[in-house]
This record gives C-alpha cells, structure tokens and sequence, in this order.
C-alpha cells in the first residue's frame, strides 16, 4: 500500500512529511478534485478558446463606461454571483467537504470563494491583450470604469497576468483552488484539524501532478507566493463593496442573495 519513492516528494511548504499518504490515495484525491473542477467549471476549455477572439467592439465599450455605477455594478455582481454558484458545487463535489459540519463548509466558501474565481479566471484571461470574459465577450479593463474602481480591477487583471505565466494545467488549477478553498486557517474554523488533512493530500497531489512536467518545488512556491496578493484583492472587493453600500444603499440591497450572503 505505501510506495517509498513519494515520500521523498512528501515534503509541504513548512517541512511537514507526508509520509503517510499512499500513491493511491494520492491518486484518488486527484481523480475526484480534478473530476469536480471540470465538470463545475462553468466554460470548456474548448468554448473559451472559440470565444477568446470574441472582442467587445469599441462602441460596446463605450456603451459600457457610460453605464452608471449602480447599473455596472449590478452587472457585476450578478455574474460573479452565478460564478459563485459554480464554485458551491466543486466545494460540494470534493470528497470530504461535506463531512465537515454545516458551520465550516460556510466558513470555508464565504473565505475562500472569491479566491477561487480569481484563479479560475486565467481560464477566462487573456494574456496576449489583456483581456478578460464578461457576459459572452472578451474586453479589457477600460471595461469596467463605469464602477469607479480602477485600482482593484489594476489589481484582478495584474493577478490574471501573473497567474497566466505559470501555464497552469487544468489539473494543477482544480487542485491549486481545491487547496485555496480547504485552507485550514480560515477564522472561526470549529474543525480546523479535519481541514488541514484534506488540504495536506489536495496539496501532496499537487505537487506529485506538477512534478510529471517540472520541478514541483518551483512552480509550488511561485503559485503559493500569489496567495497574498489575492488576498489583498478580497479585502480591497470588501472595502469597495462597503462604500459602495453607504453611497447607494438600495442597489446594494437588490444585488444577488448569493453575493451578498457570501462578501456581507
Ligand atoms: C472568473 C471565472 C469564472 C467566470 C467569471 C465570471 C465573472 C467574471 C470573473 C470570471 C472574472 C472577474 C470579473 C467577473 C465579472 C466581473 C469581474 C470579470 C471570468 C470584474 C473583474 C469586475 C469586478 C468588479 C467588482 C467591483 C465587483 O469561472
């Protein structure tokens, strides 16, 4: 049951051994993670590859920026609130998520979802002119002036860029945002223990599935290294998120349940 070579792998960030996680087990963690994130993945690879030359022209643009703030941002959390609803069901789908009591599962998403739609938007980026999908079409940060938030969006697209360098593979982003969202550090955590030994396998099969191209060391860290900056970004979404409630209270109070219950 137990194979040797892997151990010499075993060794997390913070030196811990993994010493007594099988090959098997290891595999299974990464069949079932990989298996929930592309079957809740909300765009094929192959849908987002059509679309990723589906500009919004100038004129959409424009039509966008003299949206009013309270209409963009409407729109906004609409589409993040339907993406949210993606990322629910990959929680639900990882083995081991819905063991853990009602209290953590809520803990764990309200935490960790916004994260997680940071990573998977590299599926929706574009590096090559900086752009991103929203509603159907790919367009640049200009997009999104209307919202009076340049600074955060700076910050989302920036982080699209970075996290585009490292060539994630599907597998290595359905495990990266099964680790994000798992992280036993999350405050209020009853159960923090049970978190930390899913997260340790979810990560123990990172590394062995990164190690089939590169050397997992490297590329580890530097996707690990980006987890403070996406966490400057929640908190800078939760700071724009509150002055835009004192400034438009009733729009606020019409955005998506979804939303609201997740970043109130
Ligand atoms: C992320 C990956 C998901 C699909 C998806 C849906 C909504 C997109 C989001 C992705 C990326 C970020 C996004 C968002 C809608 C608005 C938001 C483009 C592609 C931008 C950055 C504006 C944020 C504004 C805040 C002030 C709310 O599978």
């Amino acid at each position: 049951m137990l194979e040797p070579a892997l151990f010499a792998h075993g060794v997390l960030e913070g030196g811990q051994l993994a010493a007594d996680i099988s090959v098997l087990e290891i595999d299974r963690v990464a069949q079932n993670v990989v298996k929930s994130h592309l079957e809740t993945c909300q765009y094929t690879t192959e849908e987002l590859k059509r679309l990723a030359w589906t500009l919004y022209s100038p004129e959409e643009v424009r039509a966008l920026q003299s949206k009013s703030c309270e209409a963009m941002w409407q729109q906004c959390s609409l589409q993040i609130s339907n993406a949210i609803q993606y990322v629910v069901e990959f929680a639900k789908r990882i083995d081991g998520f819905m063991e853990l009591c009602q209290n953590d599962q809520i803990i764990l998403l309200k935490a960790g979802c916004l994260e997680v739609l940071l990573i998977r938007m590299i599926r929706a980026f574009n590096p090559l002119n900086n752009t991103v999908l929203f509603e159907g079409k790919f367009g640049g940060v200009q997009m999104f002036k209307s919202l009076g938030c340049d600074d955060l969006i700076g910050a989302i697209f920036e982080l699209g860029r970075t996290l585009c360098r490292l060539q994630l593979s599907d597998e290595e982003l359905a495990l990266f945002t099964a680790a994000v969202l798992l992280s036993p550090d999350r405050p209020w955590l009853t159960e923090s223990k049970k978190v930390q030994k899913l997260q340790d396998k979810i990560y123990v099969a990172l590394q062995h599935e990164i190690q089939k191209k590169h050397s997992a060391e490297d590329k580890l860290s530097k996707m690990v290294s980006k987890l403070p900056l996406m966490k400057t970004i929640c908190n800078l979404h939760l700071d724009k998120l509150e002055f835009f409630r004192l400034l438009h209270p009733e729009t606020a109070m019409n955005f998506p349940p979804l939303y609201k219950e997740v970043f109130n």
